[in-house]
């Protein structure tokens, strides 16, 4: 199956969610009250969430009067438009300028920050660049373990500490190993749960503090992974964790699972942080960068 194939089929929930906007564009319907409200009420079941769908909804509006749109076709391929652009903000691609690049992994627990560590590391890997891992999460028993497992699956250097200990002294032994070995990227997992959330906000800038000492640099990348099933819900975990760390940018997983597209609109509209890659599956290479225009053709691509 082609690539853009494997994208559509993972994106069959999403796109079950918006299919009744073609719907209303095959129905060359008169631009009425009831029209809007119809869109509106598809926006907000697809998780545009009701800010950002009324946000699209008063620019297409007003674009409709002025340019004397009559039929809903028309508005809804201007539609598709604004979505994509909405989607689309600078430094989109992960940007890797320093040696060795240190990406930092965040996001709660369960969202799929491990997993996405794997897969980034396979990503890279496959490019030449010598990768490592580091496992800062100590606070979780079987955390460790399961990134080794995934440092061997890819070729990846891989550094732990004793569960428990400070994950910033595991940042700081990483790091350190890092220049020994001559690494081009170090990921480092962190922890999605604490006792309070208050203490996980305080570690993430703990080790973000000790990345700047040992490197003289703020992170190349700070990565929030958010759960894409889990709709509004991701919006507000995404809030507090811009709060609390200077994200760059966001990796959706699940989209193959039962995430509604509107999702990815929303996070971007609240963050204003690009998304930079979305999971499409549990499996290794089930990660793609994040294309606007490519995900826009998969998302309303008739189910041909
Ligand atoms: N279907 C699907 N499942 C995924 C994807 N990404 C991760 N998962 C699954 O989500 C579950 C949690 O993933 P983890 O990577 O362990 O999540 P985590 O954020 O590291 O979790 P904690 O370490 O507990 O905070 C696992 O069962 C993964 O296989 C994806 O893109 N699609
Ligand atoms: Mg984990």
């Amino acid at each position: 199956m082609s690539w853009f194939g494997k994208l559509k089929t993972a994106l069959g929930r999403s796109r079950e969610s918006l299919a009744g906007v073609e719907t209303l564009a095959q129905q060359r319907r008169p631009l009425d009250r009831d029209f809007w409200d119809e869109l509106e009420e598809i926006l907000i079941a697809a998780d545009f969430g009701v800010p950002t769908a009324d946000k699209i909804l008063d620019g297409l509006q007003t674009v409709s009067r002025q340019e004397f749109w009559s039929r809903s076709d028309q508005a809804v391929s201007r539609f598709k438009q604004d979505v994509r652009r909405f989607l689309t903000l600078p430094n989109a691609a992960l940007r890797l300028s320093s040696r060795p690049a240190v990406i930092l992994v965040v996001g709660v627990n369960g969202s799929g920050k491990t997993t996405t560590v794997g897969k980034l590391g396979r990503y890279l890997s496959s490019a030449g660049k010598r990768v490592m891992f580091v496992a800062a999460d100590t606070f979780r028993a079987a955390a460790a373990e399961q990134l080794g497992v995934w440092a061997e699956r890819c070729g990846a250097e891989f550094v732990r500490g004793r569960e428990g200990s400070d994950p910033s002294s595991v940042v700081y032994d990483g790091l350190a190993a890092a220049k020994a070995r001559n690494v081009d990227v170090v990921l480092i997992d962190t922890a999605g749960r604490l006792q309070t959330k208050s203490n996980l906000m305080d570690e993430l800038k703990k080790m973000r503090r000790i990345i700047e000492r040992e490197t003289g640099r703020p992170p190349d990348e700070t990565l929030l992974v958010v759960d894409g099933t889990t709709g509004q819900n991701a919006i507000s975990q995404a809030k507090l964790f811009n709060e609390a760390t200077a994200l760059t940018g966001v990796v959706v997983t699940k989209l193959d699972s039962t995430a509604k597209g509107g999702v990815l609109v929303a996070i971007v509209d609240t963050l204003v942080v690009p998304i930079k890659f979305i999971g499409l599956g549990e499996g290794i290479d089930e990660l793609s960068p994040f294309d606007p225009a490519t995900f826009i053709d998969a998302l309303f691509a008739s189910a041909a």
